[in-house]
């Protein structure tokens, strides 16, 4: 059965001005998308693999991006750069580049790839994307080889003549955050597509078409693959390369790109099934959006003013789009059974928005077919609120861009959908399940009890000194550990029990003073937050959940001021080299009263100004740290912030040593 789309009202509007009138896109009917060659749809995934894939991907191939390009062997010409880096001041990298020969002749084409690493153990998943402006404007690091290559000329991202300058470096790093990606846990790599074709009309002669036997002058054949096609085989031979890296997880690439290089990442995915998932930023017409609507741009204008990036055939679908036998939901059909992202900006309405929602819709039916939900939903979501399984559409706040809030929407797609198996945790922890009530939870056993269900003379409690490793001055009221504040605001206690890994539990009441404030402090470095933050929405990574100032709490979890409230977290430490410096980031997986509000949040070096190590310090604190550095174990710190919380039954149980 044809998916079909009716809406009210057959409109008309100019062909040279952009419809940006809903009633004026009419009633069409969208190709089939399980259609098979004989225009019967397959019911089975054996089927859409064997009968309705290739035929569907032989549509797009003919009347839009031309045929695919036939793989070359790939080598590394000279060697391949490694380096250690520390990105941002504190994020610890690997750097790697390397030019890449796409063919056996001696002068056959390359391409400059650049990619990053977090400093971890074992194989990590990788982001890999084309540029627009070279690999030397992605990024500040003065280490990037600078490209060579033509670009057009732009005096914003200082290219003239047209090359880019050492002015360029950095130009539009807003579009690809390294550091939080790698915090995260995963590789960023890029390349210019102008290594591989020119992004110009006369692109063609200075393409590497020529190196591949492909014409480029005189009437090209209808199905002759144009720059999009040819982009897209250069991320495939990129990803040749990339999957043999020791570092590299060959079975967790993901393809990325934004506006034209959006629509590339998307034949790039249908081209080449080894990309574990796809995600299309702001693509738009030729990209995710349905050409049948005729919303924003359109066939006509985008094969006028870019003729080079499709096939000539699709240029014949000017005007003509419902004469299509495909449509871009076909496209995007070819990702499947893999993860999808659709992202859309809601002021970039030239790339439809809506149309690349409805073309979301309308490929869903392959994901059913191998039981999977799709979209799972037929309604337009609010603004910044992603839906979806298998494939996830959000519409972002703000303009045509590719911005850190896309970034992490990747990143929750790749960790929910293909991570999910692989969890970035120490091995061999048992799996972390905390049960919260009721309360008090009795301690497992082999945890270190720190304070008991129930503390009636504080100056009993042997298990914590205080800043200056004395006894503490904190006091029992009504069987609980309360806060005793002084006007330095930092009166902490400091457990005399050290730990490296360990699950920690915590029961503890906020009061009405200083907005609840207090804390436990992580190794004295690294704070989860203890807050009067009842109700706020949405919370901040100030918040009670949050692991302050580096993550927001995944939900608004606390309670009010007087109730018992519960924390348990698993805390896997930063592991440091013998001069103290993280070589692999920590992270935090939380639950605050039943809700998960940290999932294996990545952390490096400590962000606050008042750790205890800083704010308040003394000799003996100062000692602490040291050890800390150079042993990898910490104490618990619980804090002292001007308002006399209650504590009683908090535990820490050690996961990596006995
Ligand atoms: C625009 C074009 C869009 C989009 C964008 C880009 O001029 O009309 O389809 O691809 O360029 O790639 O930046």
């Amino acid at each position: 059965m044809a998916a079909s789309v009716v809406l009210p009202l057959e409109g008309t509007f100019l062909a040279a001005e952009p419809n940006y009138d809903e009633a004026a896109v009419g009633q069409y009917t969208l190709p089939d998308v399980l259609a098979g060659p004989d225009g019967v749809p397959v019911s089975s995934p054996e089927a859409w693999r064997k009968i309705a894939r290739p035929h569907q991907l032989e549509l797009l191939e003919t009347c839009v991006y031309g045929r695919r390009l036939p793989a070359v062997p790939v080598s590394v010409t000279g060697t391949v750069e490694r380096a250690d880096c520390l990105l941002a001041g504190d994020v610890p990298a690997v750097r790697i580049q390397a030019t890449l020969r796409l063919g056996e002749a001696a002068d056959a084409p390359t391409t400059d790839v650049l990619l990053y690493l977090p400093k971890t153990e074992g194989r990590v998943p990788v982001f890999l994307q084309l540029n627009f402006r070279g690999n030397h404007a992605e990024h500040p690091d003065p280490d990037i080889r600078l490209s060579t290559a033509w670009m057009p000329d732009d005096k914003a991202t200082a290219i003239v003549d047209p090359h880019a300058t050492e002015a360029s470096r950095g130009t539009s790093s807003q579009r690809w955050p390294v550091e939080a990606m790698l915090v995260r846990g995963f590789g960023m790599a890029t390349a210019y597509c102008g290594d591989v074709f020119p992004d110009r009309a006369d692109g063609r002669p200075a393409s590497v078409l020529p190196s591949l036997g492909r014409p480029v002058d005189g009437t090209l054949p209808p199905d002759e693959p144009g720059g999009i096609a040819t982009w897209a085989w250069q991320l495939s031979r990129i990803l040749d390369w990339l999957i043999t890296l020791p570092e590299v997880d060959p079975e967790q690439v993901i393809v990325v790109g934004h506006s034209r290089l959006g629509k590339t990442a998307l034949w790039a995915g249908a081209c080449d099934e080894r990309f574990a998932m796809v995600v299309s930023n702001n693509s738009g017409c030729g990209g995710a959006a349905l050409s049948r609507r005729n919303f924003g741009e359109t066939v006509g204008t985008i094969t006028s003013r870019f003729p080079h990036w499709f096939c000539p055939a699709f240029t014949m679908y000017a005007d003509r789009e419902r004469d299509l036998p495909c449509d871009q939901h076909t496209l995007l059909a070819m990702a499947a059974p893999r993860p999808l992202v659709v992202a859309s900006a809601v002021r970039d309405r030239w790339a439809d928005p809506r149309g690349e929602f409805l073309s979301a819709v309308a490929a869903e039916p392959v994901w059913k077919l191998f039981g999977l939900t799709g979209l799972g939903t037929t309604e337009y979501p609010p603004l910044d609120t992603p839906v979806g399984e298998s494939i996830t559409y959000y519409v972002r706040t703000g303009r045509h861009d590719m911005l850190a809030y896309d970034w992490q929407r990747f990143a929750d797609v790749a960790d929910r959908m293909l991570r999910k198996q692989t969890p970035p945790q120490a091995d061999g922890y048992p799996a972390f399940h905390p049960v919260q009530s009721p309360l008090p939870v009795t301690p497992p056993a082999g945890a270190v009890v720190l304070v008991p269900e129930r503390v009636d003379d504080a100056a009993t409690l042997m298990t914590f000194v205080g800043m200056n490793g004395g006894a503490i001055d904190w006091k029992a009221d009504d069987g609980t550990l309360v806060v005793h504040s002084t006007t330095s605001h930092a009166n902490h206690i400091v457990s005399t029990a050290v730990f490296r890994d360990a699950d920690i539990h915590a029961e503890f009441m906020t009061a009405t003073e200083a907005k609840g404030n207090s804390g436990l402090y992580l190794h004295g470095h690294y704070e989860m937050q203890i807050y009067d933050s009842f109700g706020v929405q949405p919370p901040t990574d100030q918040d009670e959940g949050s692991l302050y100032r580096f993550g927001k709490p995944i939900v608004n979890a606390s309670l009010p001021t007087g109730q018992w409230q519960v924390y348990d977290i698993r805390f896997i430490a930063p592991r440091r080299d013998a001069s103290g410096t993280i070589v692999t980031p920590g992270n935090v997986t939380a639950w605050l009263n039943g809700r998960l509000v940290q999932n294996e949040l990545r952390f490096t070096e400590p962000r606050s100004p008042y750790t205890p190590y800083k704010h308040g310090v003394t000799d003996y604190l100062k000692g602490v740290e040291k050890h800390l550095l150079s042993t990898g174990e910490g104490p618990l710190v619980l804090q002292d912030h001007g308002s006399p919380a209650r504590f009683r039954n908090v535990w820490i149980k050690r996961l990596d040593t006995p």
